[in-house]
């Protein structure tokens, strides 16, 4: 249900560069939309739901924050502290982002336009949506 990627990491003395390319082994979906997520509160948790049908690759690049994955069965708590890593979700997945350092910048591509209609806000629907779904 979801995929922790490594991305090459370029340069070392001058600096350091990651490039993502769209439909590619980093980014195996072609990107809609990009938006990120920047100065949350001390102790503030985000997220609190999951999507039917959205793919989207998580990338904190910069500061820190965790995130947890719930799929009914088992919970990981990954921890996201550096830019040359991302979370791949490609099916439906509860999450919930918390921990934030005041520096962190999380950044996210996704596979689809914005759409609530896409959101499961409810632990139970979740529950039901996995159930019933041919996920
Ligand atoms: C996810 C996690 C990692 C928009 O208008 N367009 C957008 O594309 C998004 C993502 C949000 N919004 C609006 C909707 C809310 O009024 O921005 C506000 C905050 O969104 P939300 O409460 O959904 O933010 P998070 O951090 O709980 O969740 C977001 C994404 O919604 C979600 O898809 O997986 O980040």
């Amino acid at each position: 249900m979801y995929q922790i990627i490594n991305f090459k990491v370029h340069g070392e003395h001058d600096g350091r560069l990651i490039a993502l390319e769209e439909m590619s082994a980093d980014v195996p979906f072609e990107i809609k939309r990009i938006y990120y997520i920047y100065d949350v509160r001390d102790g503030l948790r985000r997220g609190f739901h999951a999507h039917k049908k959205l793919k989207q690759l998580i990338i904190c690049v910069r500061g820190s924050c965790k995130i947890l994955l719930d799929d009914t069965k088992n919970r990981d708590v990954i921890e996201l502290n550096s830019p040359s890593i991302g979370v791949y979700i490609y099916q439906p997945l509860w999450r919930e982002m918390y921990d934030f350092t005041n520096d962190c910048v999380l950044l996210v591509l996704a596979s689809e336009h914005y759409n609530t209609e896409d959101y499961l806000f409810d632990y139970k629907e979740y529950v039901r949506y996995l159930g019933a779904a041919d996920v």
